[in-house]
Formats: C-alpha cells, structure tokens, sequence
C-alpha cells in the first residue's frame, strides 16, 4: 500500500512537469532565434560535394547522378529519398509505450550514428588539411620528366598536416614530430610527398617501426601519458637505441613545438631518384621552406595552450586561409650524383638518420605551394585521406633505403582497416585526377561500375584493351642490386649513430642550446626509472659532454664519460631557427584598450592590417569600445593567442573588479591594473614577445616590473609603437630576453 502511494506520487510529479510543448513555440522555453518554419532554398552543393564520379574503364557513364550525396533540397528524407514527416520522435505503441520494431526511420538514423566513427590512424591520428595548387618553377626538368614539374605546370593538392603519438583528439601543440604529407593530383598520377617536419628519423629499417612507435605510445597498462615522449617507455627505448639520438635531439629542439603549420619546413627525409627523359638519374632529398620562416613556440607557452586552446594549429591554418593569408612553402630538393655507393661527401644517402647539410648541397627551389582553400567536410577529406609513398608519377623513383622499402608496404596495409578495404582511391580526396584504367575489380564499397567483360591481360573479348604503352609510363628504372647473400643487416656505414647529432646541436645558437637543455631535462625528470636517466646521460655524453653535463646537474646526477671519441664536426648555421629576418604576416597583435576605446587603438589596428598581420582589440567587456569592435575580453584573452601585445589604455577597473587576492596590485597611489591584464603582459613577457604601450597603457608595464627590459617599448602614440612592434616581429621573438628567463 504504501509502495502504491509513492509510484501514483512520482506519477503526479512527472505528468506536471512534462506539459507538451512545441520546440520553436512562444511559450516552449526554447530560448533565441525560432527554427524556421517554411523551407528556404539551400545553398547550391560545394564542387566537392558530389558522390565520386562512375570509373569505368571506357568511360561509360551509368547515369546516377553526380551529386547524390551532396545536401540537396529542402525536405528531408531517408537515405533511399524518401520524405520524411517527423525525425524528432521514434514510432511507440503509445506515447509511453515500447518503440517498435518497424520504425524503419528509427533504426536506419541509430544504425549509421552507431558505424559514424573509422578507426583513427595508428599514428599520426591527430591532423588537419588544407587543398592547395603547386607551382612548378621549371627548374627540374633537366633532372626529371615528371609533367608536374615543367615550367608554369599547375597541379592540385591536397595537405594534412599531423602530430605522430597523440589520438584524433589530442592537443595540437604536444612535443612531437610533425606530419606534412601532400598529395599531388598530377596529370600523370597522383604523387604523395609524405614527409615531417624533422629531416631525420628514429630507426633505419622498418622493422623497428612498430618498437619505437609501441615506446612512444602511452603506457599500456594506464593509457597514459596522451601525446607525450617525457615518459619511461620512449627514453627506455632511444637510450637503449641510440641511433634514434638523431631525431630525439630535433624533438628536444624547439623544431619539436613549431609556433603553427604556416611556420615549419618539411622533409622528405629519405633520399629519392629522379630520371629525366634522356633516361639520366640523380638522388634528391625533397625539402619544403615555409615563406614566413621557422618558428617555434616555446615549452610553457605550448604546455598552456594545450589546456587554453587544444586546437591551436588546426585553428590557425583553418583562419589563415580564411582569411586570405594562404600558407605558402617552397619546395625544393637537394641534388647528388646516382653514384654506385649512393653516397655523398662521405654521408650514406641511404641512412635515414642522416641529413647531407645544406652548406655542402644547396637547397635548389622547384616550385610553390599555396595552400588556399579550406576541406568542405572534415571527415570526407582530411579524416580519408591516404597517403602512400608507392603513389609515384614517372619521373621521380624510389631508393633502396631500407626504411623507405618498408614504407611501400605499410601505407596500403594500413588503409585496408582504417578505410575499410581496398577500393579506398574511390573515396573523392584520393581520387587520382589523371583518367584511371585499371584492372582491380570489387571488393567492398565498390564505387565504379565497371564495363567490359575482360578485366585480365591478355584478352580479345575486350579487344585487347587496356593496352599497355612506354610513352609517359612509369618505368622501373635498371637500378643495380648488388650480388649479395641474404642477411637481416645493415651497412656498416649505418652504425655512427652520434656525430650528426652533435653537429646538429653545435649548429645551435646559446638560446637555441638553452631550450634543448631544458627539454631533456624536463622529459628526463619525468621519467621513474634511475636507469633510464642514466643510460640517456650517458647517450648525452657521446654527444657533446656540455650538454650532458648541464642535463645531468638539472636531473641532479653525475654526469657520465663518453664512450665514444667525439667526432670533429663543422656546424651547419642552416639547422638554426634564429639570426634572419621574415615577414610579420597572418602574426596576431592584441592591441589592450578600455572600456571607452583608447587614443590610437583604431590608426594603429588600421596600420597592423596595412602591414598584413592581425590586430584583436582586447577590452573589459565584449561588444564595443569607444567604437571598435571588440575580438577579445578580458575574460576570453590569453597572452598565448598573441605573438605581441600593445597596452593602450591601463584598462583600469572598477574597485570591486578586482579579485581580493589582487587587490595589493600597484604601489598606493598608481592606477589599479586589472590583474588580468597584467597577467596577459607578464605572460607575453616571460615568453620573449615584445611588449608595448603608449598612454596610461605605460602603467601596465610599470606595474609588471618590466619597463626598460629588452623588447619592452614605451611609445609617444600608436603609429609609433607599430613602427618599433615591426623590428621584433621580424626576428619572431625577443632572444636577447632568453636565457634570463626560464621559458
Ligand atoms: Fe609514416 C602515416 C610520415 C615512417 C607507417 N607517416 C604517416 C603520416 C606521415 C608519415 C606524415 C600521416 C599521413 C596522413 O596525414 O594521413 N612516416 C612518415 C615519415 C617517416 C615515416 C616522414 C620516416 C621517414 N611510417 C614510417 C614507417 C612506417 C610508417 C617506417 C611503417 C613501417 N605511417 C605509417 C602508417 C601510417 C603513417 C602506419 C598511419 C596512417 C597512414 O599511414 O595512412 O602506414
């Protein structure tokens, strides 16, 4: 009796509150803009919104329509066209009855939402993409009959870029590798240049793929640390494998945290063969140079925006293009002669944890990359697309080194479970833009309705075709393989695993060396295992005894005696990120002001756009200031959105504003800076970002204790401050502000 009363009681209670509604309804409680009632005309579908054209090997054309998947019309429907009434409630018997099982709306909407996700990539699985055109110079045709090449030759592409250990939704600004693969959609046959951004790798054979990508994951048994190397299992692995110290030294470089894709070089790494049309072959290493320059972040500007802003260089590159400042990049290749010993001034072409210095074979320009449009569909394009170093046009060739051989197997496989079978270059993004004729038949998601009733060589039912031609054909090029016994080995040459590393960082300048110092002991100081640290001093130690001496006394260990002669190494300046000027554009001013605006904030935003950067005015509140539009509020502002910040204005705040905790900011008798301001300067500040004022603005600074510091400028107006923020920004940050900080 009483169990009765309490069910008839929540009964009552549940009817009360679940009065029918009408989404969209005055009186629904459906807050802002109504959802409109009467179908409006849709916008017309991308030119990439259509379905994959139908392959077929004659050209037939089955007739379905090129845009069956696109968003057309105004009405919904199921996914066999037909309309639809109502998608807001499952069929019942009743409304507080069971859902049935013939809701066919029901389980056809559930069952693709459940099958929505792929399996992300086994690395690289965090990425963003952009499409692009190349430009082709003209200056490697003499090295190549590659069509894509040729003088003026314009050829569509398409870019992701990506992060190596980290899952699909991992920040964007880890310490880690990063991706730069491009697909060429060239005339001849799609070519993918799949590089990163670091010339060098962990491992010389493939084999060991799997090992160094296993260390480098999060631990298996917690899942933890996401997107990291500053964990046991990785420094376990690349101290007990040394010849990984290559490219662990460009991770702990600040080339580990590039400041956005806009700044970061690319590398082919391996080296590659070329063949022209007389039949001549060179080697080349690919290299891409991005027109603003290299630049990075530094460490506790990228460990906090991976909590203020996770998407940090997905956001960039999507707001660049957007805004019309395409990414640009040079691509240009290093040239060696095909000798039979593929080697070149002593350095083994074939050894991918070795680079050939630019100061010994110059990077010579073939071509410009702009990357000028935006993916329509995130999934569609950059989640599908898949790269393969085997996508090759004739003209450019592979070589025997061991770690590109093994590539030329991975890539497909991989795509087999992530895209889900073989037919993957039906998917639109993979689709070549050259005619395809080729004889793969079925397997799953078949998009081609193939003619033809011989899809094998040599037939006569489908009169011969398709016949086979050496006119602008791939052709294996008569490349000899030495005589030689079987042997799981490498070149003896292979086994110098310390003195580029060492020429790598005696190529550094002292900033540059401080930050590396600071990276390994970071990393080391967070791994457990005593041994672990050890072993990786003692790699420090065969690497250069300053810089293991200045890791061991951060960890607070002896620092090991090397075990290897150092070798006599001359430094290359072109591994250096600092000592050249570059262009400010797409850079990111916040310029402050307060609630009323601030004498010169609008001739000094107007003059940052003059120049090609971006101003964001920052105010106390959002809407506007003095008649500027404000981007940023105190609250929504971090100093790590910005390469610079301008005070115009103390900004200052109601008493009340300020939190308790603040309210000793100022000496007595100063303005009251809004601690929020104050703390967006000392940010931008311990980050070597020039810093300037003009007006009540200068107590800010005053207050932050920074004024007369390197980089810090008091200006007369705004003009004058623009003129001064142009010098800094050339030369990206204020070095001489480093080392005294400890960033
Ligand atoms: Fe790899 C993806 C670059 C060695 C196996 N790799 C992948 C991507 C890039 C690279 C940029 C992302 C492509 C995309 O955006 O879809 N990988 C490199 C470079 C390497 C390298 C520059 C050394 C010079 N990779 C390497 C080895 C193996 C793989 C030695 C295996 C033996 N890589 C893969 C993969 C991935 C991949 C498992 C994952 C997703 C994909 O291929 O499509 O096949």
């Amino acid at each position: 009796m009483e169990a009765r009363k309490i069910v008839d009681a929540v009964k009552d209670a549940v009817e009360a509150v679940t009065e029918p509604t009408v989404p969209g309804t005055p009186g629904s409680g459906t807050p802002g803009v109504a959802e409109p009632t009467t179908p409006r005309e849709p916008l017309p579908p991308k030119s990439d919104q259509g379905t994959p054209e139908p392959v077929t090997p004659t050209g037939f054309d089955t007739g379905a329509p090129k845009t069956a998947r696109g968003q057309q019309g105004a009405y919904l429907t199921t996914a066999q066209g037909a309309r639809l009434r109502d998608t807001d409630h499952s069929l019942k018997a009743g409304p507080r009855g069971p859902i049935l099982m013939q809701d066919h709306h029901f389980r056809e909407k559930i069952t693709h939402f459940d099958h929505e996700r792929i399996p992300e990539r086994v690395v690289h699985a965090r990425g963003t993409g952009a499409h692009g055109v190349f430009t082709a110079y003209g200056s490697a045709e003499a090295i190549t009959s590659a069509g894509f090449l040729k003088k003026n030759a314009e050829t569509p592409v398409f870019v992701r870029f990506s992060t190596v250990l980290g899952s699909r939704g991992s920040a964007d600004t880890v310490r880690d590798t990063r991706g730069f693969a491009t697909k060429f959609y060239t005339s001849e046959g799609t070519f993918d240049l799949v590089a990163n951004n670091i010339p060098v790798f962990f491992i010389q054979d493939a084999i060991k793929f799997p090992d160094i990508i296993h260390a480098g994951k999060p631990h298996p048994d917690r899942e933890i640390p996401q997107a990291q190397s500053a964990h046991d299992t990785f420094w376990d692995f690349v101290s007990l494998h040394t010849e990984a110290q290559h490219h662990t030294i460009w991770n702990m470089s600040d080339r580990g945290i590039p400041r956005s894709y806009r700044h970061m070089e690319g590398f082919g790494v391996h080296t590659f063969r070329m063949v022209n049309d007389a039949g001549e072959t060179v080697l080349v290493k690919f290299h891409w140079k991005p027109k603003l320059g290299v630049h990075s972040l530094v460490w506790e500007e990228a460990q906090l925006i991976a909590g203020v802003d996770p998407d940090y260089h997905r956001r960039d590159l999507y707001d660049a293009i957007e805004a019309g400042a395409y990414p640009e990049y040079e691509l240009g290749v290093q040239v060696f002669p095909d000798t039979p010993d593929e080697t070149f001034a002593g350095i083994d072409l074939l050894d991918p944890t070795k680079i050939v210095p630019e100061e010994l074979a110059e990077v010579q320009p073939i071509g410009r990359l702009v990357l000028n449009r935006n993916p329509t569909n995130f999934f569609a394009e950059t989640e599908q697309v898949a790269f393969h170093l085997g996508h090759l046009p004739p003209g450019i060739d592979v070589t025997n080194d061991p770690l590109l051989q093994g590539r030329l197997f991975s890539y497909v496989d991989t795509q087999l479970t992530r895209l889900g079978g073989p037919n993957y270059s039906h998917i639109p993004v993979n689709r070549p833009h050259a005619p395809v004729n080729d004889m793969l038949r079925d397997g799953f998601h078949q998009q081609a309705v193939h003619a033809g009733v011989a899809p094998y060589k040599p037939n006569s039912l489908d009169g011969g075709n398709p016949f086979e031609t050496t006119e602008k054909a791939f052709a294996d090029l008569p490349v000899r393989v030495a005589e030689s016994t079987k042997v799981r080995e490498n070149p003896v040459s292979f086994d110098d695993h310390y003195s580029q590393v060492r020429l790598f960082w005696q190529s550094m300048t002292p900033v540059e060396k401080e930050h590396i110092v600071s990276a390994y002991t970071f990393e080391l100081g967070k791994c457990y295992e005593q041994a672990i640290k050890e072993r990786q001093l003692l790699a420090l130690a065969n690497i250069d005894a300053d810089l293991c001496a200045q890791v061991a006394a951060g960890l607070g260990l002896p620092a090991p005696a090397a075990t290897v002669e150092p070798a006599e190494v001359a430094p290359s300046p072109a591994l250096s990120q600092l000592g050249q000027e570059w262009p400010a554009d797409g850079r990111i001013i916040g310029i402050v002001v307060g609630p009323d605006g601030a004498d010169g904030a609008g001739a000094v935003r107007e003059a940052i756009l003059a120049a090609g950067a971006l101003p964001l005015i920052i105010a106390p509140a959002g809407g506007k200031a003095g008649g500027l539009d404000v981007q940023r509020t105190f609250n929504t502002a971090r100093s790590v959105e910005f390469d610079a910040i301008l005070i115009a204005d103390a900004a200052t705040p109601a008493a009340d504003a300020i939190p308790a905790r603040d309210a000793k900011a100022g000496a007595a008798g100063a303005l009251a800076v809004d601690p929020r301001v104050r703390l967006l300067v000392e940010e931008a500040w311990r980050h070597a970002k020039p810093v300037g004022a003009w007006g009540t603005g200068t107590a800010v600074l005053e207050q932050a204790g920074i004024t007369g510091t390197p980089g810090v400028f008091l200006a007369e107006s705004g003009p004058g401050a623009l003129t001064t923020l142009q010098q800094f920004l050339a030369r990206h940050r204020v070095w001489d502000r480093f080392p005294a900080t400890l960033a």
